[in-house]
């Protein structure tokens, strides 16, 4: 088995229980002009992380290890959003309200979707959940305990917030994590640098860390059996695994009806918690030999 270089301790992972978790990694938050940037925080933080992450999906690809994406996002009506997360921050322009790529973390919506660098390809589960952690209120858990998932390779934004939340749910649930250090990110340099040092405290009590070359230097090239291979899902399948609705063409924006932003962009400053959301549909090119453009995925 493998072996990764890693704090506190080596990190030892079979890639056929292993999965590779892409947290969050949405245009609102990451991209220019989107929501986070409009709430007065730096992206190019975050958007630093994003060829190291490229080249870790790229090699999870190759090597046929399972890959779940994440979004943050809440139903069209908001009826899934708790309204202490909706009226917290008192921002000018919050969750649901319209923000510069459509509705602020809203499914379907421009904002929302995956950056086109890290797109989810088809077989590719994505999970769309209301809150910071990956496990609350969606199917996550049920659909790595289907495969035999015991092991989570992760990488997302932001640090502090949704990946260490989700990191502390999956250690709670019995995962054993790898968080790699340059494919995750923060708004605040500080809190990202003290998140990473909290899962490794204290004998490594949330998992371990390590960079990205460490990990690609243990993943072999081609690590599933050719049993696994063929039971990768597909993408029509996903929609009964992820409730999201997967469409392989690419076509309009998913809902069509973002409205740029009205006014301002939030009054937010730095040292705020940003909200997020919405947006379009990425197409990717197909890297796998078969495969076929994703189009987009959305909440049903
Ligand atoms: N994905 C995620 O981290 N959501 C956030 O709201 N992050 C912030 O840092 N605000």
């Amino acid at each position: 088995m493998p072996d990764v270089k890693a704090e506190p301790y080596p990190y030892t992972f079979d890639p056929a229980t292993t999965a590779l978790l892409m947290i969050d990694f949405q245009r609102d938050f990451v991209d220019p002009g989107g929501f986070g940037e409009a709430l007065g925080n730096d992206v190019s933080l975050l958007r630093k992380v994003v060829p190291a992450a490229e080249r870790v999906l790229r090699a999870a690809r190759r090597g046929e290890l399972l890959i779940v994406h994440t979004r943050e996002g809440h139903r069209h009506d908001l009826t899934d959003c708790p309204p202490s997360k909706k009226a917290r921050g008192r921002l000018k322009t919050g969750i649901g309200d319209a923000g510069p790529m459509g509705r602020i973390l809203v499914r379907g919506e421009a904002g929302h979707d995956i950056i086109k660098e890290l797109y989810p390809e088809a077989g590719e589960p994505v999970i769309d959940k209301p809150g910071k952690g990956a496990f609350y209120a969606t199917d996550l858990d049920a659909i790595l305990k289907h495969r035999g998932i015991r092991h989570l390779i992760v990488c997302g934004v932001t640090t502090e917030v949704c990946v260490s939340t989700t990191l502390r749910e999956a250690n709670d649930r019995g995962y054993e994590c790898l968080v790699l250090e340059d494919c995750v990110a923060s708004y605040f340099p500080a809190f990202h640098d003290a998140a990473l040092q909290m899962v490794t405290a204290q004998g490594g009590i949330f998992g371990w860390v390590a960079g990205s070359g460490s990990f690609l230097k243990a993943l072999p090239r081609a690590s599933r059996s050719d049993t696994r291979r063929g039971s990768r899902p597909a993408s029509l399948a996903l929609t009964a695994l992820t409730g999201a609705t997967c469409r392989l063409a690419p076509g309009p924006a998913a809902s069509g009806t973002s409205p740029r932003a009205r006014g301002e962009p939030g009054a937010a400053r730095r040292g705020r918690t940003p909200a997020l959301a919405p947006s379009s549909p990425p197409r990717r090119r197909s890297r796998r030999r078969g495969g076929s453009s994703p189009g987009r995925c959305r909440a049903g």
